[in-house]
């Protein structure tokens, strides 16, 4: 089947398989129209680094996704995010915090400023950054909380809050580099309030170059750092996803991400899925989070303008 001549519709009657329902999504359906345009400058978070922010040109549109390339670094950085989704709202907002509570206003960049008035839909998100300045959510820079180590997701590890703006923090792990650090919000399956690990009799992973890992005291640890516990409060938990095993949907290529794929939810856990491409090897399968923005309801392709890869043969 070429590009043109397949259908979702078709497709799923032959496979007798269900659409996931879009409420599943993070992602709504999107609006054809982007403000971006090839060459415009923002500022976001280096996916790499997410400690650091960066100055970036849109190097790419395909449909409403954007290929943003970080300035001068190798094109190998560069990374691609959904134009009108929460992942740049985090981008826009992260850097607009940031100006905020360093700068005054009148002071953002000029490529930001600029930015902004071509884009007329992201208006919004700057009054509402002015808004949740005084807001925000529980958690306070500084604030010691377990958190799982994305990278390593089998370890909870002691961590602190090194970043908060709007409703989102930066977790970033006591003692090690910032390559392990992660944005999340409060509802996050991923952290959890100091004792947790005690209570569910799970190590807990102390800082690097702790004198005594396996006899870590969170009341002793506290006291020598000076800091407090996130309160129990502040985590709120989100409930699991509802995707079903052999539901059908478009997934960003894991290997590719500027091709979208047929895909189904091959299996599940509370807060995941794995991902099987249609037609290609279960070797490809992958595990992502629910949320992530890169898994998009049947039809969002064709909605956005942006190619559809159908299953291969
Ligand atoms: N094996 C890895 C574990 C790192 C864990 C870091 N957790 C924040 C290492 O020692 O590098």
């Amino acid at each position: 089947a070429t590009g043109l001549s397949w259908s979702w519709q078709q497709y799923l009657n032959e496979q007798k398989a269900e659409a996931a329902p879009p409420t599943l999504f993070t992602q709504s359906f999107p609006s054809r129209r982007t403000g971006f345009r090839l060459g415009m400058k923002l500022e976001g978070v280096d996916p790499l680094h997410p400690s650091m922010f960066c100055v970036l040109t849109v190097a790419e549109v395909i449909g409403c996704r954007l290929r943003l390339h970080i300035d001068g670094y190798s094109e190998c950085y560069d990374f691609w995010v959904n134009a009108d989704s929460a992942d740049i709202r985090l981008h826009l907002s992260v850097c607009l915090s940031y100006h905020l509570s360093v700068l005054s206003p009148v002071r953002l960049p000029t490529c930001l400023s600029v930015h902004l008035s071509h884009c007329h839909q992201y208006k919004p998100v700057c009054l509402s950054v002015h808004l949740s300045v005084s807001q925000g959510c529980g958690f306070r820079v500084g604030m010691k909380l377990e958190a799982v180590d994305r990278k390593n997701p089998g370890l909870v590890c002691v961590a602190s809050v090194a970043d908060v703006i709007d409703d989102h923090f930066l977790v970033h792990f006591d003692n090690w580099d910032d390559t392990y650090d992660y944005w999340c919000d409060s509802s996050s399956p991923y952290i959890h309030p100091v004792g947790w690990c005690e209570e569910q009799g799970r190590p807990l992973t102390a800082p690097q170059g702790h004198p005594n890992p396996e006899g870590f005291v969170w009341e002793e640890y506290l006291q020598e750092t000076g800091s407090t516990a996130a309160p129990s409060s502040a985590f709120t938990l989100r409930d699991p996803h509802g995707f079903q095993v052999n539901h059908r949907l478009e997934a960003v290529d894991r290997r590719n991400p500027m091709l979208i794929r047929v895909a189904t939810v091959a299996d599940t856990e509370d807060y995941r899925v794995k991902v099987h491409y249609d037609g290609w090897s279960t070797q490809f399968d992958v595990w992502c989070d629910s949320d992530l923005p890169d898994l998009h309801p049947v039809g969002w392709c064709q909605r956005s303008g942006h190619p559809l890869e159908p299953p291969p043969g």
